[in-house]
Parts: structure tokens; C-alpha cells; sequence
């Protein structure tokens, strides 16, 4: 992995169409200080409160998905799942007009939030996740697609960060399939050597927030420092992407709009796909779909 990124420019310096130059051409970029000091200790007693909540539960739930070690006692959370619906304050971070302009200018003006999850990486233990493109996930009809990454704590090499390859947002969709046939949500390290190597962190101090490509390739390792690394993401998609998967609820998936108009006229583009089918053998969480896989590159922690 690269120490820091060859075109190092700092996202708040940079004019908008600088922004989305780098957007382009590096499929991510960092805007440091998108959300303040109140906001941000706003959304971290939220989040203590929901952690504790945690010690009602023994498994995963449709709001928690639990670390490997967790008990009643002891709480351990790797994710609170779709937390724009589990508290209003997670819904109204992305709906901030400083972020929808920086959303406008790399994906233009019609916008649905089509996901979210907080990743927590508690210090010590929080889990790694492997390598591997959103892309795979959820391949729509363009891939005007994105995810934001709010940093809810300061990001250095030591807690975890968010890892992507510059340029791989225009390479190929890798193989997400593990021996079994299934799909398993994350890339045998051995065939992405090379861009593993060519990696940059997105590093940044708390209330910054990363933007990246739907196809990007990415990963994080543990949490080995005393802090933890809290990253509150949302998958944002041009009103014209169409899920290929399918539409669930029409009705919930209109009022996911964010701005603009919808549109029953889904713009097809010439984009790799591979179907995330058969699904994962463990579903739930990118986690426990990557747990299907023989090949890891991270270290875990000694729990798991
Ligand atoms: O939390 C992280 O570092 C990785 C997030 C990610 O890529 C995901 O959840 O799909």
C-alpha cells in the first residue's frame, strides 16, 4: 500500500470542478470538514446509546451486526445497518446542502440514497474488511454510483482507514465468487497484487468525508490503535441508475429520491457486470458474506 496519494490536493482548496477532475480520474476523493464539532458529538452519543443497546441481544439483528466475541457483558458492534432508519440524525448528515452540492457535481442533479451503514471499528479489535467493489454488490444500468464515507473520527494508517486503488473504478468487475460457486463479497488478494500494492488511504480529520466511484476497489484492515474508527456510509445512485437486481418496494424506493425528479427510464451505459448470484452462504453483512471465502489479506483480530 502507498503511503499517500501522488496528487495530494486538500478537497476543501480545491474548486469544484477540481473535485470532480480527481473524482474522475482517481474514482475518490476527500472533502475535509463537511460536518462540525456539534454534529459530530451530536452523532457520537447516538451512537453509544445505540451500542449499549447492543447487550439486549445475543445475535445479529435487523439493526445490529455484531463483532465475533460480543456478549450481553460486553457489548461489540461492527455495524449499526441502514442507521438513516434507525435514528433521523443519520438521515439528515447526506441531506446537508454542503454535501448534495459536492453529490450534484460528481453525479449531477437527480439523486436517490439507495443504502447506509455505520461501520464501527472499535480500537483493538474492529474488524478488517477484504478487498473488494461495491460494484459487485449492487450492479445497477450505469454506474453513476457512489458511496459517501462520513469520518466520524480522526483517520490515520493506524485505525483502519479506507484503503482504494486509484484508477481501478475503470478496470475490470473482479471476481467476487468464492470455490463454492457463491458469491462471497470480497476478491482473492492473489489476483489484485498489483492494486493492493497501488493503494491509498483516505485519511482525514473527523467530519471530512471521502466520496467514492461504485467500482473502486477497496478495503480496510483492523483496528490495531486505542481509538476507535467510526465511518458512516451511504450508497448515493443517479435517479437514472435501476437496480439490476430488482426494485423491492417502488413505493420506498421513490421516496429515496433526494433531489430532483425520478424517472421510469433507466439509462443503460456500456459497464462490466457480474451478478452477486448464487447469493452469499452467509448473508446478512458484507462481514459475514466475506466469511464464506478461503483467501483472506487482513489480519484479524485474536477473537475471531
Ligand atoms: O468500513 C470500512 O472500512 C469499509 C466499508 C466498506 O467498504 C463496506 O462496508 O462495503
Amino acid at each position: 500500500m502507498r503511503e499517500g496519494h501522488p496528487r495530494r490536493e486538500k478537497g476543501n482548496n480545491m474548486t469544484s470542478d477540481a473535485l470532480r477532475n480527481a473524482y474522475q480520474r482517481d474514482g475518490f476523493i476527500v472533502v475535509p470538514d463537511l460536518l462540525g464539532a456539534v454534529e459530530l458529538s451530536e452523532l457520537r452519543e447516538i451512537i453509544a446509546e445505540l451500542v449499549a443497546g447492543a447487550a439486549a441481544v445475543d445475535t445479529h439483528t435487523a439493526v445490529y451486526d455484531l463483532e465475533p466475541g460480543h456478549t450481553r457483558a460486553e457489548p461489540k458492534v461492527r455495524r449499526i445497518k441502514t442507521p438513516h432508519k434507525v435514528h433521523p440524525a443519520f438521515d439528515s448528515v447526506v441531506r446537508r446542502p454542503a454535501v448534495m452540492e459536492v453529490l450534484a457535481r460528481l453525479l449531477g442533479p437527480d439523486l436517490r440514497l439507495h443504502s447506509s451503514k455505520l461501520n464501527l471499528k472499535a480500537a483493538r479489535y474492529g474488524s478488517p474488511v477484504e478487498w473488494h467493489q461495491d460494484w459487485a454488490f449492487y450492479p445497477h444500468t450505469n454506474d453513476d454510483v457512489l458511496a459517501v464515507g462520513v469520518m466520524l473520527d480522526d483517520m490515520d494508517l493506524e485505525n483502519g482507514p479506507l484503503l482504494v486503488t486509484p484508477g481501478s473504478h475503470k478496470g475490470p468487475v473482479w471476481n467476487h465468487h468464492g470455490a463454492d460457486g457463491r458469491f462471497c463479497g470480497l476478491v482473492d488478494p492473489a489476483e489484485i497484487r498489483t492494486e493492493i500494492a497501488n493503494a491509498v488511504p483516505l485519511t482525514g480529520r473527523a467530519g471530512s468525508m471521502s466520496f467514492h466511484h461504485v467500482r473502486a476497489l477497496h478495503g480496510s484492515a483492523l483496528n490495531t490503535s486505542d481509538r476507535s474508527r467510526n465511518l458512516l456510509l451511504y450508497g448515493i445512485a443517479a435517479a437514472d441508475a435501476w437496480p439490476l437486481l430488482g426494485v423491492g418496494d417502488f413505493d420506498e424506493f421513490n421516496r429515496a429520491l433526494l433531489s430532483g425528479t425520478p424517472t421510469l427510464e433507466p439509462r443503460m451505459t456500456s459497464v462490466p457486470v457480474r451478478l452477486p448470484l448464487p447469493p452469499a452462504a452467509h448473508e446478512g453483512s458484507i462481514y459475514e458474506n466475506q466469511t464464506g471465502a478461503s483467501h483472506f489479506y487482513f489480519k484479524k483480530a485474536a477473537t475471531q
